[in-house]
C-alpha cells in the first residue's frame, strides 16, 4: 500500500518569536500542525541543528546550535506523534536547507523503504528549509503537497514567501491547506 508521510520542517524554538533566528508567526504552525498529526502513516520531524562555529553563520545569526534550547522542538508541538526525526545541516557547510540533506539518514531511501510515495509538508521557514525540502521531494519523485497554512515565511525581502509559494508551484510542488485533513 502507498504510504502518506508527514514531514515537519524545523518547527525548533530559535524559528519561534523569542528565538535566534525568529520566523514571524512561525509559532502559529503548532497548532495548525498537532490538529492534523494523527492523519498519516508516518511523521518525520527535521531539525536544523548547526556546530557552534560554521559558515552557515556567515549568513545567518547563530541558531540552532546542537545542544541549545533553541535547537529544541517548539515545546507545545506533539512530538509524542513523531516517528523519526533527522537532522541537518549538521557541518562546518552553507547546506542542510533540505531534509534530503539530513545527516544521520539517507531520508529518501528510507521513504522508499516504508512504502511512502505521498509526502505533505508543514514547517518553517517557507522560503527556506521547506522550499528546499519540497523541491528535492519532487526530484525524488514523491508526491509533493505542501500545506500553505502550516507554514510561515522568514521574508528576508518581503515578498520571499510569496516568491517561494510560486517556485514550488510552477515546480509541480501541490499547495493546498489543511483543511480536508482536520477533524475527521
Ligand atoms: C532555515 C535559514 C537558516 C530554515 C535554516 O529552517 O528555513 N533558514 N537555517
Ligand atoms: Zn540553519
Amino acid at each position: 500500500m502507498d504510504k502518506t508521510c508527514l514531514l515537519i520542517v524545523d518547527v525548533q524554538n530559535d524559528f519561534c518569536p523569542g528565538g535566534a533566528l525568529a520566523v514571524p508567526d512561525g509559532d502559529r504552525v503548532v497548532p495548525a500542525i498537532n490538529r492534523i498529526l494523527s492523519k498519516f502513516d508516518l511523521v518525520i520531524a527535521t531539525r536544523d541543528m548547526h556546530p557552534v562555529k560554521t559558515v552557515h553563520f556567515e549568513k545567518w545569526p547563530p541558531h540552532c546550535v546542537a545542544g541549545t534550547s533553541g535547537a529544541a522542538f517548539h515545546p507545545d508541538l506533539d512530538v509524542s506523534k513523531i516517528d523519526l526525526t533527522v537532522e541537518k545541516g549538521t557541518s562546518n557547510a552553507d547546506d542542510g536547507y533540505s531534509g534530503f540533506e539530513a545527516t544521520n539518514i539517507d531520508l529518501a531511501a528510507e521513504l522508499r523503504n516504508r512504502g511512502v510515495k505521498k509526502l505533505i509538508i508543514c514547517g518553517l521557514a517557507t522560503d527556506y528549509c521547506v522550499k528546499a525540502t519540497a523541491l528535492d521531494a519532487v526530484k525524488y519523485g514523491f508526491h509533493t503537497t505542501v500545506l500553505t497554512d502550516c507554514i510561515r515565511a522568514v521574508n528576508v525581502h518581503p515578498d520571499d514567501g510569496e516568491k517561494a509559494l510560486a517556485e514550488m508551484a510552477t515546480s509541480g510542488v501541490h499547495l493546498t491547506t489543511s483543511d480536508p485533513l482536520r477533524g475527521k
